[in-house]
């Protein structure tokens, strides 16, 4: 049976509303409105850099986004870019496929499991024309998992993604590709995508409806901005932050565009248009990729929330979000219900009438209700991570986060009366902290071995068949295999 959404629902009891007493029912009354779906991902921004939630320079596209619909105020994300992406591209949490760990590394070959049903093809069989313009990071060192063999029947921009703006290269190896194909282009990579955007939406015939996936690189590291647009913003002093900035207001410029071909196209109150942050906003260099930033001051801000990309506190989890679809979604609201990336999926399919038979066990749950303010989030639960060394968990306003390394730590927080996680309660709630280690436990036990960890386990045991290290007269010259080098 075709699922169908809040969304479908309440637009067939507005149908029905308007038939004339003793008109006939209109037999398609009931099909689902298929709306066009623009789908925008933000990389590593922080919470508090919007202007809605009081960045010190301006979002307006981004703003207009959530002033046209709802703030979602609960919506979580896993703490690393490859994991929220992998959510959002299967429903279901990335301890079930290996993802567990930190991210696709640009040397790892690993990817996303191809025995996964993906967003885009989920849309696809229903009709959609699917397309990703941005950053995938869902493996590239092998085809099989490329954004085109995974469901997209368009891509255009970095399949790993820790590109330098205007070489589009992650070490010195260009990252840049069309349909699968590397293309050597100009241009700060930003713009290149919101071009491709809107190029996306022109070219589309409005009869059909699109999927379209874009998920900018920005405001990830490396930071680099176009010296025009930082020169908007003179009165923040850090440089760092004022480029930042200019990274930010460079994504929001090409939203802005994305918005403008959707009205000039006539498709915009017709479209669900869902904007997030991938992670939280990077607070520890350790975390912020493969560059060096160690030297710099980091620029995110996650506002009050604790810490940032990289860990379970609300800080790198729970991410700036909004979403809105004329006449479906209320303008102006906000949505506090909890959610999570891996919901994407089972919503965006329920307003498509797409079906998830051939998906595996899901657990994204859709919340069309809960963005339209019809409903309270379903969600009783978000696993925010299950790891071999450390784990989070929510359930209604509890939060464990624990690191089972040693020395271990456990804490509760009670996030209904301490959002900002100031107050450990573990000490006090035993028997809640064990239960909630219990689930964690449980669901340990059915996890996927982490792929990040199984890559470098055979890099270890790839050295045992390495002769000996011993030291020589002269003490710089043993230290290559040491650290690494081949
Ligand atoms: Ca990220």
């Amino acid at each position: 049976m075709r699922r169908r959404s809040a969304f479908a629902a309440l637009l067939s009891l507005a149908a029905l509303a308007v038939v004339p007493e003793g008109a006939p029912r209109v037999a398609h009354a009931d099909a689902p409105p298929r709306p066009h779906i623009v789908h925008i991902v933000a990389d590593d921004l922080g919470w508090k850099d919007v202007g809605f939630h009081g960045a010190e320079f301006a979002t307006p596209h981004i703003d207009s986004i959530a002033a046209a619909g709802v703030r979602l105020e609960g919506f979580y994300a896993q703490p690393f870019c490859t994991q929220t992406r992998a959510c959002l591209m299967t429903g279901r949490y990335p301890f079930r496929y290996g993802l567990q760990t930190a991210v696709i590394l640009s040397a790892h070959g690993y990817g996303l499991a191809t025995d996964e049903l993906t967003t885009p093809q989920a849309l696809a069989a229903a009709g959609y024309s699917t397309a990703l313009v941005g950053k995938w990071h869902l493996g590239h060192g092998d085809r099989k998992y490329w954004p085109g063999a995974r469901g997209f029947q368009r891509s255009y921009g970095p399949l790993i993604g820790e590109i330098d703006y205007f070489s589009h290269e992650q070490h010195g190896v260009l990252d840049w590709y069309r349909d699968g194909k590397p293309v050597r282009e100009e241009g700060y990579s930003t713009t290149l995508l919101g071009d491709e955007a809107v190029r996306t939406i022109e070219g589309h015939d409005p009869k059909s409806p699109l999927y379209l996936y874009l998920a900018f690189n920005a405001p990830h590291a490396p930071y680099q901005a176009e010296k025009a647009v930082e020169d908007r913003f003179p009165a923040i002093a850090d440089p760092t932050r004022r480029t930042y900035a200019a990274m930010v207001a460079a994504m929001d410029d090409q939203i802005g565009r994305v918005l403008a071909a959707l009205e000039k196209k006539g498709m915009r109150g017709d479209t669900l248009i869902v904007f997030h942050s991938d992670n939280g906003g990077t607070r520890d260099s350790q975390f912020s990729g493969e560059v060096d930033t160690s030297k710099i001051r980091i620029p995110c801000d996650n506002g009050p929330y604790r810490d940032g990309k990289g860990n379970y506190y609300e800080g790198g989890t729970r991410v700036v979000a909004a979403a809105c679809w004329p006449g479906h979604i209320p303008a102006g609201k906000t949505v506090d219900g909890v959610m999570h990336a891996v919901d994407m999926l089972p919503t965006f399919a329920a307003v498509a009438g797409a079906s998830l038979a051939s998906s595996k066990p899901l657990d994204g749950l859709d919340m069309g209700a809960v963005m339209a303010g019809t409903a309270p989030s379903p969600r009783t639960e978000v696993v925010l991570g299950v790891e071999m060394q450390r784990a989070a968990l929510r359930q209604g306003p509890w939060k464990l986060v624990w690191r089972a390394t040693l020395p271990s730590k456990t804490e509760l927080f009670d996030l209904s009366k301490d959002p900002y996680e100031k107050e450990d309660l573990a000490a006090s709630q035993t028997e809640r902290v064990l239960a909630m280690k219990a689930r964690v436990d449980e669901l340990a036990r059915v996890s996927v071995p982490s792929l990040l960890v199984g890559t470098e386990m055979n890099e270890v045991r790839a050295r045992l068949k390495r002769p000996p290290v011993i030291a020589g007269e002269d003490p710089f010259a043993i230290d290559d295999d040491e650290h690494g080098a081949k």
